[in-house]
Parts: C-alpha cells; sequence; structure tokens
C-alpha cells in the first residue's frame, strides 16, 4: 500500500471531523425541531397542495372541490355481516425477560409476554381484540401490518386513534379476508415501542390452501432493546419436525434491518410473500434470500430421511428443525431475486395493468434527516388519491442504506425493477424493500377510503423523517399528531 504524506493523513482526519461535525449538527437540528410544540391534522394536509401527480387517461380528478364534503376516518368502521367473531385481549404493560444469553432486559410487552400473544384466525373471521394499557405512559396502539381494514382499525397514534393511556381501552375489529402471514405492532413512538417489545404474530389461516403440507411453523425475528433475538432465543431454538413431514415456515422480520437468510438441509420453495401466495414458485437450491423490515417470507420444504434442517440469519440467529447430524453448510449461495421467480398468472396479467395517477417519491438520507422528495414527515405533501383511481408509484431509493417502504391498507403490485418489467409470478406486497440505487414501480388500486401511512419500515428512518401519508380526498381525522397531542407514531 502506499504511504500516505502527512497532507493526505490530515486530509482523511479532516474529512472525517467534518463528518461527524455534520452528523451531530444534524442530529441537533433536528432534535430541535422535534422539541418545538407542533401539531398537524394529517387529514388536513392538503392545504399544502397535496404532491402533484400525472394524471393519465379519462380519470380527471376534481381534486380542488375535495375539502367540501368529508367524512371522517373515525366513522369508517367495519360493517355489520354474520362472520364468526374471535375474540382477543392484550395488555400492554412493563415487565421483564431473561434471555438465553444470560442477560435480563426491562421490556413493555402484551399480556407480559414480547412476542406477543399469536393472533391466529381463520380467513372471513371478524377479529376483535381489546387493547388495554396497564403502565406505558406515552400511550400504545396496535397496527395491523399488512392487514387491509377501516380507517379507524388501523392503530396509528393521531391519525387514526389517539394514543391509548394507561388506564384506558380501545376495540379494534375488522374482517380478516385475506389468509396470510402478518404482524401485530404498536405506531405510537413505534420506533422506540416495537424495539421495547410491543409485537406479536398475526396469521390468518386460508379457507382452501394452495399448498399442502403436514406441518407449519412460524419464526419471527425482533431485536429487543438491541438485541437480536429469533423466536426468543439470541443462540438458536430447535422445532419438532419428523424425517419427510412438508413444514410451512412463516418467517417476519420484525427488526429494522435487512436480513439475509439461508436454509441449510432442504432445498424449498418461498411459496409466500408478505402474506400473498406465489404462482408457481420452483424449488430453490442453495439460495438466500433477504427479508427487508417488515416483510414476511413463507417457506415450504420437505424434511431430510436423515438429519437437520437449519435456517440461519447472517447476523447468526439460528432455528434448527428435526433432529440427527448438521446439515452440510455450503459457500456458494447465490442470492434469490423474486423479480423472475414462479410463473406468470394468467389469470392476472401484470401487462394489462393501466393507471389513472403516477406518483414519483425518492427516498434520500442527508445527515441523518431522512426524507422523501427532499422533505420530513409532516413537512411532505399528501399523496392524494380519488376513490376507485388506479395509481402508479415510482420509488426511487436514493440513499442512506436499504428503506424497506411500507404502505396502509393496501396491498400494492410490483410492476418493475430498474426498468425491467417483473417476468415471473405477481408480486403482491405491504413492504418492499429497496436497496441503495434500486428504482421500482408499483400498482396499487385506491379502493379502501382513508388516510394511510407509508414509511420506512427501518423505524429508525421513519423516525428521522421518512414517513408521509397516502390520503384519499374527502376523508377528515379529529385526531392530531404532534407533541402537543402526544402522539407521535413513528417517534
Ligand atoms: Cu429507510
Amino acid at each position: 500500500m502506499r504511504k500516505l504524506t502527512w497532507k493526505g493523513k490530515v486530509g482523511i482526519a479532516g474529512l472525517g471531523v467534518a463528518i461527524l461535525l455534520g452528523a451531530l449538527v444534524g442530529t441537533y437540528f433536528w432534535q430541535i425541531r422535534m422539541q418545538k410544540p407542533y401539531e398537524v391534522n394529517m387529514g388536513e394536509m392538503h392545504h399544502m397542495e397535496g404532491m402533484a401527480g400525472h394524471q393519465h387517461g379519462t380519470a380527471s380528478a376534481a381534486t380542488h372541490q375535495a375539502s367540501l364534503a368529508t367524512r371522517s376516518c373515525e366513522a369508517i368502521t367495519e360493517g355489520e355481516n354474520d362472520a364468526p367473531i374471535r375474540e382477543f385481549r392484550l395488555t400492554a404493560l412493563q415487565s421483564e425477560k431473561k434471555l438465553d444469553n444470560g442477560g435480563t432486559e426491562k421490556v413493555w410487552t402484551f399480556n407480559g409476554l414480547t412476542p406477543g400473544p399469536e393472533i391466529r384466525v381463520a380467513e372471513g373471521e371478524r377479529v376483535r381484540v381489546v387493547l388495554d394499557n396497564k403502565d406505558i405512559q406515552e400511550g400504545v396502539t396496535i397496527h395491523w401490518h399488512g392487514i387491509v381494514l377501516p380507517c379507524s382499525q388501523d392503530g396509528v397514534a393521531g391519525v387514526t386513534q389517539d394514543a391509548v393511556k394507561p388506564g384506558e381501552q380501545y376495540t379494534y375489529e375488522f374482517i380478516a379476508d385475506s389468509p396470510g402471514t402478518y404482524w401485530y405492532h404498536s405506531h405510537q413512538a413505534s420506533s422506540i415501542q416495537v424495539e421495547k417489545g410491543l409485537l406479536g404474530n398475526f396469521i390468518v389461516d386460508p379457507q382452501q390452501d394452495r399448498f399442502e403440507y403436514d406441518q407449519e411453523e412460524t419464526i419471527l425475528i425482533q431485536q429487543l432493546n438491541g438485541t437480536y433475538l429469533m423466536n426468543g432465543s439470541t443462540k438458536g431454538t430447535h422445532i419438532e419436525a419428523a424425517p419427510g413431514k412438508r413444514v410451512r415456515l412463516r418467517m417476519i422480520n420484525a427488526a429494522n434491518e435487512t436480513e439475509t437468510i439461508r436454509v441449510d438441509g432442504a432445498s424449498y420453495r418461498i411459496i409466500a410473500m408478505d402474506g400473498h401466495d406465489l404462482h408457481e414458485p420452483e424449488m430453490l437450491e442453495h439460495h438466500k434470500f433477504l427479508m427487508g423490515a417488515g416483510q414476511r417470507y413463507d417457506l415450504l420444504f420437505e424434511m431430510p430421511q436423515q438429519g437437520k434442517v437449519v435456517v440461519t440469519s447472517e447476523s447468526g440467529l439460528k432455528v434448527a428443525l428435526g433432529t440427527g447430524s448438521e446439515p452440510e453448510i455450503r459457500s456458494d449461495y447465490s442470492l434469490f431475486r423474486w423479480t423472475d421467480y414462479g410463473e406468470p398468472d394468467p389469470n392476472a396479467p401484470v401487462d394489462k395493468l393501466t393507471y389513472d395517477q403516477s406518483y414519483t417519491l425518492k427516498l434520500d438520507q442527508n445527515l441523518f434527516i431522512n426524507s422523501i422528495n427532499g422533505k420530513s414527515f409532516h413537512e411532505i405533501p399528501p399523496l392524494m388519491v380519488k376513490e376507485g383511481q388506479r395509481v402508479k408509484m415510482t420509488i426511487t431509493n436514493a440513499g442512506g442504506g436499504d428503506h424497506p417502504f411500507h404502505l396502509h391498507g393496501h396491498i400494492f403490485q410490483v410492476l418493475s425493477h430498474n426498468g425491467q418489467a417483473l417476468s415471473g409470478s405477481p408480486v403482491y406486497l405491504d413492504t418492499l424493500l429497496t436497496q441503495e440505487g434500486d428504482t421500482y414501480e408499483v400498482y396499487v388500486k385506491a379502493d379502501n377510503p382513508g388516510l394511510w401511512m407509508m414509511h420506512c419500515h427501518n423505524l429508525m428512518h421513519a423516525s428521522m423523517g421518512m414517513s408521509m401519508m397516502f390520503n384519499y380526498e374527502g376523508i377528515s381525522t379529529p385526531f392530531r399528531v404532534g407533541t402537543k397531542s402526544g402522539n407521535l407514531p413513528d417517534l
């Protein structure tokens, strides 16, 4: 290596100091901004002129008359029907958790547990969850990540409800009409509360399964006060599975960072992403896959006649299925790509999708302030849609690491990646992992009137500003976000 001159050394040191100063100044200004008392009505931000979209086709939006007749998000509830009711009670409370690395963590839990109790219902059932808050001072909510439900049930503090304070109660009610793997978590001060443990699995069993299996298991990755856990363990846990059994493995990434997952001991199919089945997924040999924060992957494999199957994250977390010898660990894994996996669905041709409105979103980071189109959180004009519109969003990751982009209240379909149309199975997501330099086009039908958050699911990024609204014209809210109300959904 070339020896550095003293000038070079001073230059590098200077650059280091400048970067450090920049970071400190950026964080300082952000904190000042957050401390200034403020209050925002997330449903009235269209007086900021909404975000300019490009119109296509015949649907010419009458944007300017929108504010006349309004309907409150609070009044948009699940209608009556005779679906069977499944009732659950979740109480948020402070507790302690002993870890298998010897440590004890002060945690926030549902019913004394983190992850909280698994909520499991059948497709079509009416889910009723009574939330009580025992002693979480800043209040809590529950957001049902990935579930399409009425606006008032979305669990976003300051948008769809007030945070539930100690001694208070809130009842959520919605029909679980889309089977799959989901999760729930608090959406009050989410970057703090999720990390402290307020989260759990949410599984909707299908009425009719497209895939056959003998056994199913769920793996959840979380970051508890900074410590990574897979199914509650820092080291590795074990699941019973007999040779020859077909296992459906539901995987949930509830942490903030992207996980690289490896499966040793069996070839597997990825049969669902974010709860939605893939069409004719082929067998994967020696593949690892990326799971963005907030995303879910469902795997299907057959237990070998001898030995274990081991699921490992690159951060070293492990779950072993079965007994016997350890599987051979290979080093030649290729990276799974979902943009050309499986087969196109002739009943849902992607190239037939047309849209009325298109929007461009640039996700970026400067000096630790995270932005969308150059602005942060409540300064970002909402993306305004009308009920019935077909919307295309072009999402670019311009820097700052991975940004798993999450839209509430809808499922979107991915059209293309870096200009290349998807050529395999249709892919329906609620959370899209974007990496630096990526551009994706996604399609969403505006068929669920409300006020919906759209944010990075690295909740640290969301707390630093990468969060905005997807608002329907004519929908209002009586709730307020800000330091005055104390409703801070992504702090
Ligand atoms: Cu991000």
